[in-house]
């Protein structure tokens, strides 16, 4: 077993989750030809940790490359992009690759990421080796982002979270469920959560949509998510998290109405976009009560923070929305 990177709470703060202290764990130029590398994702691999991350070149083309950390904190972050065979369709046109989110299920490694299709969609492929890729059919129409699969089947589905958008920096965004009986074909489309209003959470009051792979807890699915304001100055990208129904993952039993997570330190204030926290993976143990989150940070590197996930589960309960 992994044991999975992590710190001790800092001494004199009561935060349910608090940030490693050698941040940024990914710069952004980590390979030679990135301009930023930021909301990636990593999954226990082998004998460590293996990853997809989303790097964009110097010409700013969003793209997508696989990784290898021994500890999940020193990555190597292949120089070239993942390039994928035919999977369960005939090859699709990607315009531009970003936000993966990888998810281990049954016997293989899932990778759902924004394809751009006539506009940004959701597409899915899989690895079993992380040398090799496949790429399937995308999940929807355009314009959809931030789509992230549970690690389970759900009532014997494949279940995926997802945030309908439109071709530009959308304005609004809700989290939907979707399912699938072979990853290929995706129906029936519940609404999970919506932006919040104004006056009860105003971090979440614009936008929100599923962040890292959910966790199975005693009280249900732990997801991470992302809740947009929108400021007098743009967007600014905070974190909280939610817990779903067991089997009914359209039913949130608990959502934080503060966050957990917003950009307050140098790299999430300053960078290609300031003011971003943009989780989109984690590692956890159970056992240990544990999990690091990793997550984009102004558009730019990649962080981590860490929390117990029993502290997590108590405080989205006590300070639900
Ligand atoms: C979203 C996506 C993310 C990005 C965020 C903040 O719409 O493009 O990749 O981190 O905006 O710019």
């Amino acid at each position: 077993m992994n044991t999975i990177p992590w710190q001790e709470r800092p001494e004199g703060t009561q935060d349910v989750i608090w940030r490693y202290s050698e941040n940024p764990i990914i710069q952004r130029d980590a390979i030679p030809s990135s301009n930023s590398i930021f909301n990636s994702a990593v999954v226990p691999f082998e004998e460590g940790y293996a990853g997809v991350f989303r790097c964009d070149n110097k010409a700013v083309q969003m793209n997508i490359f696989a990784g290898f950390s021994k500890n999940g904190i020193d990555w190597d972050i292949e120089h070239n992009p993942i390039e994928f065979k035919t999977g369960n369709t005939q090859m699709i046109d990607s315009d531009y690759k970003y936000d993966p989110r990888v998810t281990y299920i049954e016997d293989r490694y899932w990778i759902t990421w924004c394809n751009g299709y006539h506009g940004p969609t959701i597409g899915i492929g899989y690895t079993f080796d992380f040398k090799e890729f496949f790429q399937c059919e995308n999940a929807f129409l355009p314009f959809n982002r931030n789509g992230v699969l549970f690690p389970e089947k759900i009532n014997g589905k494949y279940a995926m979270l997802s945030r309908p958008s439109d071709n530009g920096h959308t304005p609004f965004g809700d989290i939907y469920v979707s399912f699938s009986p072979d990853m290929k074909y995706w129906g029936e489309h519940r609404c999970v959560m919506k932006a919040s209003p104004f006056e009860d959470s105003a971090w979440q009051c614009t936008k929100i949509g599923a962040g890292s792979v959910p966790i199975r807890t005693v009280e249900g699915w732990l997801m991470f998510y992302h809740g947009v304001i929108n400021t007098c100055n743009g967007f600014r990208y905070s974190m909280g998290a939610a817990i779903l129904d067991e089997n009914q993952p359209d039913v949130v039993k608990y959502r934080t109405q503060p966050y957990l997570l917003s950009p307050q330190t140098h790299y999430e204030c300053v960078g290609d976009v300031p003011n971003v926290v943009f989780p989109c993976a984690s590692l956890h143990s159970i056992e240990e009560d544990k999990v690091a989150i990793y997550y984009g940070a102004a558009d730019t590197v990649t962080a981590m923070a860490f929390g117990h996930i029993s502290e997590i589960v108590k405080f989205t309960k006590e300070n639900s929305l």
